[in-house]
């Protein structure tokens, strides 16, 4: 792996992503994958799935693997992030993207919470960082990420002619991890394929950005009492008033 300033340098002053191999190991990738497309396939009968057409989310991953709990507070990743954010960040999201076979591109977009702001967005303080875990090959064909190269200089929203004009598409072995500024123009390509193509999405930001996603959907007690001291930054345990009430209300439910 590159060093981490060339690699921070090149999401802020360069395209605006790397592309980090060999993150998980091969055999890792597959059980996060397996685990999403078993979890998908139980939500989806108790209808708790977000289902978008062709393409479906699975949120509060945190709480339903261990492999999730190991891949969302990654030293390597970390370290990226907390030199871009600082080393009080914490998480807005952590969900599973599936385009399921045929799924068209989700349409081209800066990341939360810029798209809830007025433009032109600011250059500092950086709001969010992207990371999209490729859980299996992403390829040509089955809806590998688009990107824009240097477009989070803009500090806009999404020209979609400029981007089809310009976006370039990242590929990459089951394993490795694409970092992005929030700011750069992205989207998904289309799943050609007959397979599921799974992405596993952190959405990380500076802690008085509200979360994208709530940090408690489908809590478990037991990941909140062996959260690491990162994990437990990364929920917002400083913020302790929600989180307690929270278990308190799990433990009188017994
Ligand atoms: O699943 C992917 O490849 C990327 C999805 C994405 O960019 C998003 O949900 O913001």
């Amino acid at each position: 792996m590159k060093e981490v300033a060339s690699l921070v340098d090149e999401i802020i002053q360069g395209k605006g992503y790397v592309l980090i191999p060999e993150v998980l190991s091969a055999e890792q990738a597959q059980e996060a994958r397996s685990l999403v497309l078993k979890l998908a396939q139980e939500e989806r009968q108790q209808g708790k799935l977000l289902i978008d057409g062709d393409k479906e989310r699975l949120y509060g991953l945190i709480y339903k693997g261990e492999i999730f709990e190991l891949m969302v507070q990654h030293p390597t990743i970390i370290e990226i992030i907390e030199t871009i954010l600082g080393n009080d960040m914490t998480l807005g999201g952590f969900s599973a993207h599936i385009l399921n076979p045929g799924a068209t591109n989700m349409g081209v977009h800066v990341d939360y919470p810029y798209w809830t702001m007025k433009p032109p967005f600011p250059t500092y303080p950086i709001m969010e960082v992207q990371v999209i875990w490729m859980v299996e090959d992403f390829k040509e064909e089955n809806g590998a990420p688009l990107f824009t190269p240097g477009s989070q200089k803009l500090c806009s929203p999404p020209d979609s002619v400029y981007f089809s004009k310009t976006a370039e598409k990242v590929t990459g072995k089951a394993g490795s991890v694409v970092v992005s500024h929030g700011l750069c123009w992205h989207d998904t390509s289309v799943n050609a394929t007959e397979k599921p193509r799974v992405s596993i999405l952190g959405n990380y930001g500076p802690k008085f950005v509200r979360p994208l996603e709530d940090p408690l959907h489908d809590v478990r007690q037991e990941v909140l009492e062996r959260a690491t001291p990162k994990l437990k930054q990364l929920l917002g345990y400083e913020f302790k008033s929600a989180l307690f009430k929270d278990i308190q209300r799990i433990r009188s439910q017994g």
